[in-house]
C-alpha cells in the first residue's frame, strides 16, 4: 500500500514551497518532491522586485519577519533612453502602492525554514534529490505519485496533485494531450544576469534602453547590485569576462551626464532566454498547474514569481475549500481566473520588453518609433500610469485575485 497524503507536490520552487506552506497554516499535509539538492535550490539568484500582494501573502504565511526586516521598499524606477532620464514615480502615479527589492532566494531560504520547522508536518514532508517522477490515476482521481529517493523506488498516493516543477518540468506532462493548448513565443534576445559584490549606484532601480542595447541596474542589499544586459540568444555566459561586463554595462547606463556606475567583484553569471509561454488550462480533474510551470512572462516586467505567488494564494484557499467544505467553487474557478490574470501580466511584459529592447531585426523607423514611445511615457501621465499600475502588481483583491 503506498503512503497517502492529501496534496502531493512536485517542486520545490517558491510556488511548491508556498503552496505546502499555506496549506499547513490551514491544517492540510503535503508532501513536496524536488529533483534537486537543498543547497542547489537555496542558492539559485533569480528574481528580486516583490508586488505587494506578494508581500502580503508571505506574511500572511508565517515567513514575513526577515522580508520585513531586510526587503527594501521603492516608490518608483527609472527610465534612461537617448540622453533623457525619467523617474516613473509610484507615489503619484498609484498612490500607496510599491514594490519590494527582496531576493527570491532569500524568499525560498525562508520557506525552507519554515517548513523544516513545521512541528505538525509528517515525516519526510519535504524531499531533495528525488528522480524519474511520475504520475498515475489521473482519469479515475486515485492519484498515486512514484518516485525514486535513495536509490529506492517510492509511491505515494494523493488526494490532488500540483505540478510547480517550473518550466523544465514533467507535470505539464501528464496533462491529456487533446485537452492542452499551448502558446510560446520567444524574443530574439537573451538577458545576462549578473551578481556583484558592489553597493547599488542608485536607490531605484534603473531600466535603459541604450542602441546597443537593453540593460537594467537592480539590487539586492546596501552590499549586492544585480545587473542584466540585453545579448544575443544563446550566449555564452563565459564569453563575458568581468572586464566586458562591467564595460558594457557602463556604456550602457552611464547615459546622464554625471552619473556613474560603482564597480566590483563579480560573484555569479549567467543566461536566460526572454520568452513567453502559456498553458491552457491549468487544471485537469485532480491535477494542478502553478508558477512556471503553466506559465512563462519576460523578466522585463519582473512578474514571474508574483504570478506564481498570485496562483498558489488562489490554489491554496481553492482546495482549503475542497478539503474543508467539499466545495468545488474555488477548483472550478481556479484554471481560468488565473489565466486571466496571466495574459494580462503576458501583455504588460511584452509590451515593456518592446519599450526598451533594441530588436537586432528593427530598422530606422522602428528605433524611431520606440524612442517616441519612450517620450510619450515620460510626458504623458497617463501613460505613466499605465506602466506604474502594472508594475507594481494587479489588485490582489479585484477582480483578478
Ligand atoms: P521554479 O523556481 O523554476 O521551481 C521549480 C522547481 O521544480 C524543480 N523540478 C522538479 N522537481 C521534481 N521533479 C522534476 N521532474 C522537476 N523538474 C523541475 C526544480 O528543480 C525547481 O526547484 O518555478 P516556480 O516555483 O514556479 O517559481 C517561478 C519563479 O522562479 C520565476 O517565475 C521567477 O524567477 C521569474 N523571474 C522573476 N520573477 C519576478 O517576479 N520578479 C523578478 O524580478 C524576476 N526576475 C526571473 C527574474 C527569472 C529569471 N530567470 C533565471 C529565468 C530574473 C531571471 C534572470
Ligand atoms: C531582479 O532584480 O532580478 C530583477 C529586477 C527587475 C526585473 C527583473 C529582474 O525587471
Amino acid at each position: 500500500m503506498p503512503a497517502r497524503v492529501p496534496v502531493g507536490i512536485v517542486g520545490a520552487g517558491p510556488a511548491g514551497l508556498l503552496l505546502a506552506q499555506l496549506l499547513a497554516r490551514r491544517g492540510i499535509a503535503s508532501v513536496v518532491l524536488e529533483r534537486s539538492s537543498r543547497e542547489h535550490v537555496e542558492s539559485r539568484v533569480r528574481a528580486g522586485v516583490l508586488e505587494q500582494p506578494t508581500v502580503d501573502t508571505l506574511t500572511a504565511a508565517g515567513v514575513g519577519q526577515r522580508l520585513a526586516r531586510e526587503g527594501i521598499v521603492h516608490h518608483g524606477i527609472e527610465l534612461r533612453f537617448g540622453e533623457a532620464a525619467f523617474r516613473v514615480d509610484f507615489a503619484s502615479l498609484v498612490p500607496g502602492r510599491n514594490i519590494t527589492v527582496y531576493g527570491q532566494r532569500e524568499v525560498v531560504r525562508d520557506l525552507i525554514a519554515a517548513r523544516l520547522a513545521d512541528p505538525a508536518a509528517p515525516t519526510g514532508h519535504l524531499r531533495f534529490e528525488v528522480s524519474d517522477v511520475e504520475l498515475s490515476g489521473l482519469e479515475s482521481d486515485q492519484l498515486v505519485l512514484g518516485f525514486t529517493q535513495h536509490g529506492q523506488r517510492e509511491q505515494l498516493a494523493c488526494d490532488w496533485v500540483v505540478g510547480c516543477d517550473g518550466y523544465h518540468g514533467v507535470s505539464r506532462g501528464w496533462f491529456p494531450r487533446a485537452e492542452v493548448r499551448q502558446f510560446e513565443h520567444v524574443f530574439p534576445f537573451a538577458w545576462l544576469g549578473v551578481l556583484a559584490a558592489v553597493a547599488p549606484s542608485s536607490q531605484e532601480l534603473i531600466y535603459s534602453r541604450h542602441e546597443r542595447g537593453f540593460a537594467l541596474h537592480s539590487m539586492r542589499s546596501p552590499e549586492l547590485s544585480r545587473f542584466y544586459l540585453q545579448v544575443p540568444p544563446g550566449e555564452d555566459a563565459d564569453q563575458w569576462s568581468d572586464e566586458r561586463i562591467w564595460s558594457e554595462l557602463c556604456t550602457r547606463l552611464e547615459t546622464v551626464p554625471g552619473w556613474r556606475l560603482r564597480t566590483g567583484p563579480i560573484l555569479e553569471k549567467g543566461v536566460a532566454a526572454m520568452r513567453c509561454f502559456v498553458h491552457e488550462p491549468m487544471r485537469h480533474r485532480r491535477l494542478c498547474l502553478a508558477g512556471d510551470a503553466a506559465h512563462i512572462v519576460p523578466a522585463t516586467g519582473a512578474k514571474g514569481l508574483n504570478l506564481a505567488v498570485a496562483d498558489v494564494r488562489l490554489l491554496s484557499a481553492a482546495l482549503a475549500g475542497w478539503f474543508e467544505t467539499g466545495s468545488e467553487t474555488g477548483i472550478e474557478a481556479y484554471s481560468a481566473a488565473c489565466l486571466r490574470r496571466v495574459w494580462r501580466v503576458q501583455d504588460f511584459s511584452c509590451w515593456m520588453t518592446r519599450l526598451l529592447h533594441v530588436s537586432p531585426a528593427a530598422d530606422a523607423f522602428e528605433r524611431r518609433a520606440q524612442l517616441a514611445a519612450l517620450d510619450a511615457v515620460s510626458q504623458s501621465r497617463a501613460s505613466a500610469t499605465v506602466l506604474a499600475e502594472n508594475y507594481v502588481g494587479l489588485d490582489a483583491s479585484g477582480a483578478l485575485a
